[in-house]
């Protein structure tokens, strides 16, 4: 690495990041069936038809996961809870041994020295709630704000801090717009709807959280940079959509109480009524806001239905996911975040890595051109933060290789590369990397 800890202010935080159902094995612990269970079944959808089943059995694994946290010198660990490992229904009844299971998992977490920072959504919605509509049922906030409350009473005291949804973007338009996630839903109607009611959820949650008197409380939002991709008019208000509809919905109505026109021109006729009314629950003070940065995307107008635009190809060096490297995205996203929306509220960087080939070789990986990809991306985090932006800390995406949704098991993200036939954990050279820039 080119850089060590000291080159960063004494108390900014670096952490690595997972979710839980890419990596715990959903088939143990009585989990109840989620809809990344149902979509991987239809034939189709994800590569092999992988799921999360057995994933990097992180489920009977988790104090060697957490002592690679430790030994790598993080500071902290952000995790996610599986609803319906909690509530296999999704309402009702808990599930013990779920409960037990992440009250073991904290404090294996705080034995270690580690900060506990909890996502109580990544994705894996129970399948009893999607058959009751999803996300497109405004009854869905009141189902997470039960949920939020089940956990929150087991293990709520222990945590550093909470975000109640990963990438709401992701929740609401990659799934019911593009289709490309679970449920894999293609219409406007209900990513109207999804796009609303997650941030409805989002702020039930919060508020549920304050009642019980938690505290460090945040959201975790997808960022990604769009560049028109000609200098046409057309295009460059086709990159306004985009922006306005994957970045700006979110921040504007955590922090604004509004959303973008360039969204609603598309997306009013299709929200629930009264939609005006909610902002008050969906902007519940936050302590923190995380961002997730991958890429960005060369946007361009196209003779199609609203939003009537399509990604091009760009020129940069692409990872193995076919995303570009463009670093200073991050830092863009760092300084407009703060100047527009937070102003002086702690900022994370929540996510960020690359998929690369991670081919193991005489028990080693040699990944440099991940090394290379959190170089350029801490550098961004450092211009940002001679600016003046408070960003405090930054989590690589992930600690293991896992389950990459609709790519399955092919795209590995990890700092520790995982075997899926035997399991075994073998920490690459990124990971060493860090572990000596973190405590050298
Ligand atoms: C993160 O999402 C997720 O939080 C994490 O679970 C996941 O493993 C990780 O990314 C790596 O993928 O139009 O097909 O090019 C990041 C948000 C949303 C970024 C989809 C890239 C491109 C979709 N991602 N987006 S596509």
């Amino acid at each position: 690495m080119r850089h060590k800890r000291s080159d960063f202010p004494q108390d900014f935080l670096f952490g690595t990041a997972t979710s839980s159902y890419q990596i715990e094995g959903h088939g143990q612990g009585g989990a109840g069936r989620t809809i990344w269970d149902d979509y991987a079944d239809t034939p189709g959808n994800v590569v092999r038809a992988e799921n999360g089943q057995r994933a990097c059995d992180h489920y009977n694994r988790y104090e060697a996961d957490l002592d690679l946290v430790r030994d790598a010198g993080f500071d902290c660990y952000r995790f996610s809870l599986s609803w319906a490992r909690i509530m296999p229904e999704g309402r009702g009844t808990p599930n013990a041994e779920g409960l037990d299971f992440y009250d073991r998992l904290t404090d294996a977490m705080l034995e270690r020295g580690l900060k506990p920072a909890a996502t109580l959504y990544h994705w894996e919605l129970p399948s009893p709630l999607q058959d009751m509509g999803g996300w497109r049922n405004r009854d869905i906030a009141e189902w997470f704000a039960d949920y939020t409350r089940v956990i929150m009473d087991r293990i709520g005291d222990r945590m550093w801090s909470v975000a109640p949804i990963n990438e709401p973007w992701c929740v609401a338009w990659l799934s019911h717009f593009m289709g490309l996630q679970a449920p894999g839903v293609r219409d406007i109607r209900a990513t109207a709807r999804a796009m609303h009611h997650v941030l409805l959820a989002h702020g039930r949650s919060i508020e549920t959280m304050r009642d019980m008197g938690l505290n460090n409380l945040g959201a975790v939002v997808n960022m990604e940079w769009a560049t028109a991709a000609d200098g046409s008019p057309e295009s460059v208000a086709a990159a306004t959509r985009y922006d306005a509809y994957y970045n700006r919905w979110f921040l504007s109505g955590l922090f604004k109480g509004a959303y973008p026109e360039a969204a609603l021109e598309g997306l009013e006729p299709h929200l629930p009524k009264g939609w005006q009314d909610d902002f008050a629950t969906i902007g519940a003070k936050l302590d923190w806001c995380g961002l997730n940065y991958y890429t960005r995307k060369l946007i361009a107008h196209d003779d199609t239905p609203w939003p009537a635009l399509k990604e091009v190809d760009g020129p940069l060096p692409k990872t193995l996911m076919g995303w570009e490297i463009y670093p200073q995205g991050l830092q863009d996203f760092l300084e407009r975040t703060a100047r527009k929306y937070t102003g002086d509220l702690p900022l994370y960087v929540t996510e960020n890595g690359m998929a690369s080939p991670d081919v193991l070789t005489d028990g080693t990986v040699q990944d440099e051109a991940r090394i290379a990809y959190i170089n350029d991306h801490l550098d961004a985090v450092q211009r940002a933060h001679a600016t003046g932006v408070p960003v405090k800390g930054y989590f690589v995406w992930s600690l293991l290789d896992n389950y990459e949704w609709s790519l399955g098991y092919e795209k590995r993200f990890g700092l520790v590369h995982v075997d899926f036939d035997t399991l075994a954990r073998t920490p690459k050279t990124s990971y060493h990397a860090l572990k000596h820039a973190l405590t050298a």
